[in-house]
């Protein structure tokens, strides 16, 4: 079809029509999106001369999604999450907000509520028989370069299989199964000893994976550890580490790998390392040192609401 009519005075005012900028009631907010993206759809429609047909596709896809609980999945697989980040970043980098720990995307998988331990957490619960033990420590920073003590630290990771407590579909993890989260001690230091985990991959049979198929991408995860930081005076960080080694670190569906978050990973075998850790056998070690940033004229002004599960 090669007809042209996005741009005639019918269509344009439908749009208007359609997002209730004739009506008085109703958001505003609400009304300016609902017209860019409509009109945005409306032109897409036309010049790529959409079928009916890929139409009802998209809309039953979009079912679809909400049905398997999936829109959450999908936004970060298209880089609106990273999108969100790099918006983030030039905002800092206009404001002359530099130096923290880079920000890196949340992901779809907190779930708020977890135990809260003084320093250090072991976060898994022992089950996972392919589990290596993992130590993981640092040190968190504020603003001013010292350290922080009483900052909180969330953690949260996937176990060897690469699913997180709560969204497992083995149902074989115990709630908040490596979650928790850490008040740093008096010298600012978190610590931590769990399993190394593996990385994620899109549910094989679902939507999010669907798409990227037709797009020739794939649906994998590094291996990664989240986290959220926060600290009376500083804004609230939003993190991950990926797993070094791991052959998708620079391949990320997700597009979460920044530099500086990548920290070496290091093997210990050694008897002394092995005991003063209260450990049977070898382990990885990871060190990781997080350094917050300052309020904005008194505010976190990129705290992120989003729906979250809470248990
Ligand atoms: C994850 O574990 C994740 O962190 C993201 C961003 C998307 C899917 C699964
Ligand atoms: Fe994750």
């Amino acid at each position: 079809m090669s007809t042209h009519i996005f741009h005639t005075p019918e269509v344009q005012d439908f749009l208007r029509l359609a997002s209730g900028l004739d009506q008085e009631g109703g958001n505003p907010r609400t009304k300016a999106i609902t017209h860019r993206i409509l009109s945005d759809l409306f032109k897409t429609i036309e010049e790529l001369d959409i079928t009916p047909d890929e139409y009802w596709a998209g809309i039953a896809y979009l079912n679809q999604l909400g049905a398997r609980s999936e829109a959450g999945l999908l936004s970060p697989g298209l880089g609106l999450d990273r999108y969100f980040d790099m918006r983030m970043d030039a905002e800092d980098a206009a404001l002359g907000v530099a130096g923290g720990t880079p920000r890196t995307i949340e992901g779809p998988l907190y779930v708020a509520g977890a135990p809260v331990e003084q320093g250090f957490a072991r976060l898994d619960d022992g089950s996972d028989a392919n589990g290596h033990t993992l130590i993981m420590h640092g040190t968190v920073h504020g603003a001013d370069g010292k350290p922080l003590p009483g900052a909180t630290v969330e953690v949260w990771h996937a176990n060897t299989k690469g699913f997180y407590s709560h969204f497992d579909p083995t149902g074989e993890q115990k709630p908040f199964n490596m979650r928790r989260t850490i008040v740093t001690d008096a010298q600012g230091r978190y610590r931590f000893q769990s399993i190394v985990p593996v990385g994620y991959g899109c549910p094989p049979d679902g939507p999010t994976q669907a798409l990227l198929n037709q797009l020739g991408r794939h649906g994998n995860r590094p291996a990664h550890i989240h986290f959220f930081v926060s600290a009376e005076g500083h804004r609230k960080l939003t993190t991950q580490i990926n797993i070094d080694g791991d052959p998708l670190v620079y391949d990320d569906f997700a597009y979460a790998t920044r530099e500086g978050l990548v920290p070496a990973l290091v093997e210990r075998s050694d008897e002394e390392s092995i005991q003063r850790n209260g450990l049977s056998g070898p382990f990885a070690e990871i060190a990781f040192d997080m350094t917050l940033s300052a309020l904005v004229n008194g505010v976190d002004n990129q705290i992120v609401e989003r729906a979250r599960l809470a248990a």
